[in-house]
């Protein structure tokens, strides 16, 4: 069970964080997320939550900002999508490699994220091909943000699959504590916004997807998967026997 932001796609530093920006700007507003703040501001997960995360740290929490919040969310929504559209946004280094070993293993895939449906299939469907994933859930089929496990639940239902047999991928804590509490395996392979959180309650957890010319490093192995320094179908097949 797949996550997207952060994990399949490089999205959030020069992709969303770029088109709230675009979104404020065009708005006349002063206010830009720089790269340090909008890590931050990530521990908010769904973009119009952030918005008005934010707008409550500026003392601005009134029904007229929390309209505001809600026209700049679309208009960011139709920024990225455009960018999408551009070719802006790629996937992370060796995630295309993984999907294609598990689609020639027959392994099915699904999707559980918390971005809109506005853009992620679309995305999705440039990227790698809609038809790849048997299931696609996001915040419009899961309105409850992760870290509430709704999202990867309603992907199980879907998949009419017991939980240990469908481990989630993620790059987040707040990723983590979605799929731990759906009762999902969960590997988590970091990135520059993520690497310093607190993953101790992860099955795996690496730097990166890794290819067969730059392997990842593994940051924890609890289970003593020994991934072959890249996230593959052996490693995680390994996962779910320690799974039971
Ligand atoms: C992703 C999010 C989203 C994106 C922005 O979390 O929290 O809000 O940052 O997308 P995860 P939207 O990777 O855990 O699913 O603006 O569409 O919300
Ligand atoms: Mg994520």
């Amino acid at each position: 069970m797949l996550d997207v932001d952060g994990t399949l796609v490089d999205s959030e530093r020069d992709g969303h964080r770029v088109a709230f920006n675009r979104a404020f700007e065009e708005a006349g507003l002063e206010d830009r997320w720089d790269v340090a703040l909008y890590g931050e501001l990530l521990e908010v997960t769904g973009g119009e939550r952030r918005i008005n995360a934010f707008f409550e740290r500026r003392g601005k929490a009134d029904d007229e900002h929390r309209e505001l919040a809600g026209r700049l969310h679309a208009r960011k929504t139709e920024i990225f999508i455009e960018m999408a559209k551009a070719g802006e946004i790629e996937p992370r280094p060796g995630v295309g490699e993984l999907l294609e070993e598990l689609e020639e293993a027959d392994v099915r895939l699904s999707v559980a994220t918390t971005g809109t449906r506005a853009w992620v299939r679309p995305l999705l469907d440039r990227l790698f091909g809609l038809e790849r994933f048997e299931t696609i859930v996001t915040a419009e089929e899961a309105p409850e943000r992760k870290p509430d496990p709704s999202a990867h639940q309603l992907a199980l239902a879907h998949l009419g699959l017991p939980a240990a047999a469908a481990p989630a991928v993620e790059d987040s804590l707040n990723g983590l504590r979605a799929a731990k509490a759906a009762g999902l395996a969960c590997v988590v392979v970091v990135n520059d916004y993520t690497r310093e959180q607190d993953f101790a309650a992860a099955d795996l957890v690496l730097d990166g997807f890794g290819r067969q010319d730059d392997p990842a490093s593994t940051l924890a192995d609890p289970h003593r998967l020994d991934p072959p320094g890249r996230l593959d179908l052996g490693t995680l097949r390994r996962l779910a026997e320690a799974m039971g």
